[in-house]
């Protein structure tokens, strides 16, 4: 950052408390960073942000921006581990139950137009839950019998279209189960929300009325905290996992207990919340941004978070960014935007979002708009998943939340 009008450019993005009164100075102070990351690394540049952040505050100056980190992957890609799945495998089973879960709800509508079955937000949350299902759910603790022991899980209620499409793929559910989807009252059928009065062998926990499954989850994993402390049951190993929207996160039951989860040190329970940053009726922001949001939530709250909001195909782009220019774009895009951007094809994005600046323009220079359309968002990219999972399974002494950026009706094409 050498010329001033890239530090009057950065505040842009840092400048939350108004106007720059003085751009000059602000300049230097960036340049007096970027030549610390330069010249002896990130480490030494971290150590001296921390310095001056705590004698600002002793000082009495606050930043805006605490608690909220840069708008990117937590896991950077090199301290990523290589997939131990088969994504060409895997990628074919996901389009399977894509496909039966679409199928199952469209039939049921035609039939009934009032059954609903949103089908948009599994289509969101597909790859997170995949991911789970395919590496990391366990039906029982080493060496126990199965069904016994294992891990809990929490899903997003209205998403349970995707969990019937895997259940019939693994053969748990006829297809007359999947015809009465909705219609579950006659005879064999599936009710439209996760409960098990209504489906005693098939789901744990009832979700559907939003913010009962976070604050519940939390509980559960204290219950068994509190079993294994008073050696009335192992539950060493047993992981309490909960898939959340993330409009649920405005519940206020959805909240309420995350600073005693914290307190009770729950490393036995991991958070992942779908943020398609739409809910039911329109976005979920829109002039701000819920994931820092959340972020600043959960760390004031004592939770290890990790970000997941961008796929692999960024990876190249982060790598060639040298002046940090996607970062600052980032910093001052808002939700509304970041719906409008992939709501379009790749030739808009390269023209309002790429065509910002001649960095960014000389970034996408090298992709087609194809290559520009396919960018995704993390949580749609089962290589960051998994990485995140196997770090928040790691964690110890914190409950940690994944914070997946997705996008509603993701793969469902023009016609879905
Ligand atoms: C307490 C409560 N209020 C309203 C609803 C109806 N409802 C079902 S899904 C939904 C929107 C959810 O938005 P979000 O959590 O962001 O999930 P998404 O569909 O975007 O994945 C609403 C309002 C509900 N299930 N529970
Ligand atoms: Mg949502």
């Amino acid at each position: 950052m050498t010329d001033l009008s890239s530090g009057s450019e950065q505040m842009q993005f840092l400048g939350r408390g108004g106007e720059d009164s003085d751009p000059e100075e602000t300049a230097e102070w960036l340049e007096a960073l970027d030549a610390v990351v330069a010249h002896v690394g990130k480490d030494r540049a971290q150590y001296l942000f921390d310095c001056l952040a705590e004698h600002a505050l002793a000082l009495g100056v606050e930043s805006s921006r605490a608690r909220v980190t840069p708008y990117i992957n937590t896991i950077p890609r090199e301290r990523q581990a290589p997939y131990p799945g088969d994504l060409e495998l895997e990628e074919r089973l996901a389009a399977a139950l894509r496909w039966n879960a679409l199928a199952m709800v469209v039939r049921a509508n035609k039939a009934y137009g009032e059954l609903g079955g949103h089908i948009a937000s599994y289509a969101s949350a597909a790859d997170l839950f995949e991911v789970g299902f395919n590496h990391f759910f366990r039906a029982a603790a080493p060496g126990a019998e199965e069904g016994t022991g294992g891990d809990l899980v929490y899903f997003q209620p209205h998403s349970s279209p995707g969990v019937y499409a895997r259940a019939y793929l693994e053969g748990f559910l006829s297809v007359e189960h999947l015809q009465h989807y909705r219609r579950e009252i006659a005879g064999p059928g599936l009710c439209s929300y996760p409960h098990p009065w209504l489906m005693p062998d098939f789901w744990q926990f009832p979700t559907g009325s939003m913010g009962i499954g976070p604050i519940n989850s939390i509980y559960q994993a204290r219950f068994m905290r509190y079993l294994q402390n008073r050696d009335l049951a192992q539950t060493e190993d047993r992981k309490v996992w909960g898939f959340f929207g993330d409009g649920e996160m405005d519940e206020p039951e959805s909240t309420a207990a995350l600073s005693l989860a914290a307190r009770e040190g729950l490393d036995n329970l991991v958070f992942v919340i779908n943020c398609n940053l739409q809910r039911l009726d329109g976005p979920v922001r829109s002039n701000g941004r819920i994931i820092d949001e959340l972020e600043a939530q959960f760390i004031g709250a004592g939770w290890n978070v990790i970000k997941v909001l961008w796929g692999s195909d960024w990876d190249a782009l982060f790598a060639r960014d040298r002046t940090g220019a996607l970062l600052r774009a980032f910093a001052h895009t808002v939700d509304g935007q970041f719906q409008t951007f992939s709501a379009n094809d790749g030739a808009y994005n390269r023209e309002r979002f790429f065509g910002q600046n001649p960095e960014l323009a000389a970034l996408a220079a090298q992709l087609s708009d194809e290559d520009i359309d396919r960018l995704r968002r993390g949580g749609h990219d089962v290589r960051k998943l998994h990485a995140a999972y196997a770090k928040a399974l790691e964690h110890r002494g914190q409950p940690t939340v994944i914070l997946a950026k997705t996008m509603k009706g993701f793969g469902m094409g023009a016609a879905g």
